[in-house]
Order: structure tokens, then C-alpha cells, then sequence
């Protein structure tokens, strides 16, 4: 069945790689709509090698049927227009945080907890992308061994901060004193925050990924405990992650098990670095081995933000969903 999808925020980062993932996943889509900003609107973007001009999003711009509405435009955004889109289109799939903590409204990622998407009509929320990269291989070990406590520091990439990230870094490697985007210069140093301050003393990005655990895998009393750094990378989180299970642990089980999940690679005898990640939608786990004792797991892990943290993984609810009603 020939599929009509929009796309909000087609010309960010996220935006662009959201037609870049429908063009490699060869879904047969009869119409494509691109919207952003009065801003960026004119914008002459290309799928499967044609070309589509950009239109301004506006009050009307989503009254009309679309199978699936992919949202990469901020919360802000998401708020005003997802409740718009979702009154004539079946399912509306947002990148931002709006929508993740509402108790109705599925937080997916596939591999781990598609079946919330049978029958269901709405809005799915996308998680925060240092949050699929590791719950992939958390909930194969939770299955496993019953995950009760993490502890994980990330090593974000300036593209999780949308393109302005990425000029920020290379203004600054090509000597310019401008802060851009963060609080501090980001070249040859790290951030220890990503979001505003808590009273808790956690940032907005630490607080995401506690929350964000717990709903996917449904673990509401999880312990978490992460710290969120920015790094000068341009593409490509990483994660190392600590992991405390209420049962003892057996590392060929977890390495065998890994290894045959569904969009995890993992790596016995070597480890992945955020370059040479290329256009792999994957979650990459390396360096696996014992914690501080028979119950606990220590891991480092790398995933493309852009793709698997954000894109890849909205296409692949607009793919799933779609399975399952039938279109596919
Ligand atoms: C970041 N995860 O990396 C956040 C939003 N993409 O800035």
C-alpha cells in the first residue's frame, strides 16, 4: 500500500536524516510533505532523487490524511502541531521530548517494546537517542539477568545539539573564540552538561535517561544514576555503562545473546570508536566484562545519535507500525 508521510523539521539535522533512513528502508511512499520554519521553508530538498520544496508550517499545513507525520521540530513545536496532525493521520512520530513522559502515549524503541504499537493510533513518542543506544542491549541483559541498577556517564557528539552544534566545534577548531551553543568552549575540552541544572543536581539530560529507562522497560523502581558529558565529536554518542542485576551474571551468555539481538553488533576482542561508525544504524557494544562483582556488568557502547538515536529508530516505529496494521 502506497504510504503518505510528512515530515516537521525536514530541514535539521534529525530532519534530514529522516529522509535519508525512508530512502534506505524502500517504502513505497506515494506522497512526501516537508515542512520547518518560515525560516528554513523554500528549501528545495531531494528524495529518491526528487526534488521537494519545503513548506512553511503552518496552523492548516497537517489538515489533511497522512499513514504517518514524523516530528523533528523541538517540543515547542510538537506540542502546538502533533495534537493538530493526529486528528486526520494515523500515527505521529515525535523526536522531541514532549510527549515522552505522558502516561498514554507509547515511548518505542521496536526491538525492545514494539508490540505497544499494535492497533495503536496516536502519537509515539521517540526517546532521547543516548537512551536507545543502551537500552538495546539492557533489555536483552535485563531478560537475562533482572537489571536493578545502572550507572552510566555519556560522551555525546556536538550533532546531538542540531547543526548549530557542529558549526560551534568547527568555528572553534578553525580558532574561533565563540562559545556557540554551549556554556563553555567545547574544542579539545568536555562539557559535564547538556540541558539546564535540576534541584536534584542532575542536568535535563541525565533526568531524560533515568525516566526514559524505567518506562521502556517498564521498571519503574530501576535505579539510575547518569552523567551526561559533551565531547568535541561531531557524529556519534558514547556510553559506558555500569550495570547491577539481581541475579549473577554469565558473560558467554550475555556476549551470545547480544550478538544474536536484533540491531546490536557486539565485539568480543576489539571496540568501536564514534568514527568509525560510518551510516550504521546499529548499537555497537564492546569492552563487556564483570563489574565490581558476580551480579554487575561493565560495558562501553557506541551509537550514530543522528541515525540510531533519532532517525533510524522514528522510521523504524513508521516501519514496525506499519506491519503491523497491515500497510506492509
Ligand atoms: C543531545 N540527546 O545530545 C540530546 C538531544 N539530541 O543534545
Amino acid at each position: 500500500l502506497k504510504m503518505k508521510v510528512a515530515i516537521v523539521g525536514a530541514t535539521g539535522e534529525v530532519g534530514r536524516m529522516m529522509i535519508t533512513c525512508l530512502e534506505e528502508s524502500n517504502l513505497e511512499i506515494s506522497e512526501l510533505d516537508l515542512f520547518a520554519s518560515s525560516r528554513s521553508a523554500g528549501t528545495v530538498l531531494y528524495y529518491t532523487d526528487q526534488p521537494i520544496k519545503v513548506q512553511e508550517l503552518k496552523q492548516d499545513s497537517l489538515l489533511k490524511h497522512y499513514d504517518y507525520v514524523l516530528f523533528s521540530a523541538g517540543a515547542g513545536v510538537a506540542k502546538t502541531f502533533a495534537p493538530i496532525a493526529i486528528q486526520t493521520s494515523e500515527v505521529v512520530i515525535d523526536n522531541s521530548s514532549g510527549f515522552r513522559k505522558e502516561p498514554n502515549i507509547p515511548l518505542v524503541v521496536p526491538e525492545v517494546n514494539g508490540d505497544l504499537l499494535t492497533g495503536y493510533s496516536g502519537i509515539v513518542a521517540n526517546p532521547n537517542c543516548s537512551t536507545i543506544q543502551i537500552i538495546l542491549p539492557l533489555a536483552v541483559l535485563d531478560k537475562l539477568f533482572n537489571l536493578k541498577k545502572l550507572i552510566v556517564s555519556t560522551y555525546q557528539s556536538v550533532s546531538g545539539s542540531g547543526h548549530q552544534g557542529i558549526v560551534t566545534l568547527l568555528n572553534q577548531r578553525q580558532g574561533k573564540n565563540d562559545k556557540g551553543v554551549y556554556p563553555h568552549i567545547i574544542d579539545l575540552n568536555v562539557i559535564p552538561q547538556i540541558g539546564g541544572f535540576l534541584d536534584s543536581g542532575y542536568c535535563q539530560e541525565e533526568e531524560k535517561m533515568h525516566f526514559e529507562c524505567r518506562k521502556i522497560l517498564n521498571k519503574w523502581d530501576l535505579l539510575v544514576s547518569a552523567t551526561t558529558v559533551r565531547v568535541p565529536v561531531i557524529y556519534g554518542h558514547s556510553v559506558s555503562v555500569y550495570a547491577e542485576f539481581e541475579n549473577e551474571v554469565d558473560i558467554p551468555k550475555s556476549e551470545k545473546t547480544l550478538q544474536n539481538s536484533p540491531r546490536i553488533v557486539y565485539y568480543p576482542n576489539t571496540y568501536i570508536t564514534p568514527l568509525d561508525l560510518g551510516s550504521s544504524n546499529e548499537t555497537h557494544i564492546c569492552r563487556l566484562r564483570l563489574g565490581t562483582d558476580e551480579k554487575s556488568l561493565t560495558f562501553w557502547n557506541v551509537g550514530h545519535n543522528v541515525r540510531l538515536g533519532a532517525a533510524a529508530n522514528a522510521v523504524n516505529i513508521l516501519i514496525t507500525h506499519s506491519k503491523y496494521s497491515g500497510r506492509l
